[in-house]
């Protein structure tokens, strides 16, 4: 079983992790569109038509069995013009907003996401499904993508820029839940834990999204006969400058592709 994973820059591999963790036997391809990061600033229409060509050609070229949108900007917009063009099973990641309301016991929890996420009808549609009983704080932060991403590369990030992103929240006293709405945050786990305290409960989406593709794909028999750990490897869309997260990435035989 071979499954793709797809996000504009390194933030998927956190999902990527949950993945291998939870389904080890399958083979993984982290496919990223670092020429267009990040995907939390394009217009609406730009990235549908971005996601779904570059993912056509993705698919034609790797053959996987199923792909994971490992990012909630392009998922919250993108995912029904892409199950109509692909016939393999395709998994967004969206924020768990669900399991936040599950959660909270003030119901007041925040949405952390890129500013893209934030504004989607997709996502004001989560809240109006499974948070009507909540004061919802929305925020979008492409300073933490940044730092995210800086962090991955091995480079230190000062604790004052994630406390500055998130200052307009510290000043709630009852906010119990943050729903890290960006594949890219749970990298900063600990920065947002520590800004935000210890009462404060993050959720992500990675552990939902792992166990809906071993059900997706554990029906099949040479899931279960696979023992072999299969590697992951990466792939970008233009060559990254940055030398320190070609060092982070080289257990993952970075490679580009001129799709
Ligand atoms: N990791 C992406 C997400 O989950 O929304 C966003 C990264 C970006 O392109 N800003």
């Amino acid at each position: 079983m071979h499954v793709l994973v797809f996000d504009s820059g390194v933030g998927g591999l956190s999902v990527l992790e949950q993945l291998q963790q939870r389904n080890p036997n399958m083979q993984y391809s982290y496919l990223f569109d670092n020429l267009y990061f990040p995907y939390g600033e394009l217009d609406d229409q730009q990235l549908i038509t971005r996601v779904v060509e570059l993912l056509t050609k993705a698919v034609n070229k790797f053959n996987p069995d199923l792909v994971v949108v490992a990012c909630n900007s392009a998922s919250t917009l993108s995912l029904p013009s892409l199950r109509e063009t692909l016939s393999i099973p395709i998994v967004g990641v969206v924020p768990a907003i669900k399991s936040a309301a599950n959660k909270s016991i003030t119901r007041h929890f925040g949405v952390l996401a890129t500013p893209g996420t934030v504004e989607r009808s997709y996502t004001e549609q989560l809240i109006a499904d499974f948070a009507k009983d909540c004061r919802v704080e929305l925020l979008g932060s492409t300073l933490l993508v940044q730092l995210a991403e800086q962090k991955l590369a091995g480079e230190s990030i000062a604790l004052e820029d994630v406390k500055q992103a998130l200052a307009s929240w510290l000043l709630f006293d009852d906010l119990d839940c943050v729903v890290l709405g960006c594949t890219h945050f749970p990298l900063l786990k600990d920065e947002i834990q520590q800004v935000l305290g210890e009462r404060v409960c993050l959720v992500d989406s990675g552990a939902a999204i792992a166990n809906r593709v071993h059900s997706l794909l554990s029906t099949n028999e040479a899931l279960n006969l696979s023992q072999k750990k299969a590697e992951a490897h990466a792939y970008c869309t233009m060559h990254p400058a940055n030398s320190s997260l070609l060092k982070q990435l080289q257990a993952y035989q970075l490679s580009s592709l001129q799709l």
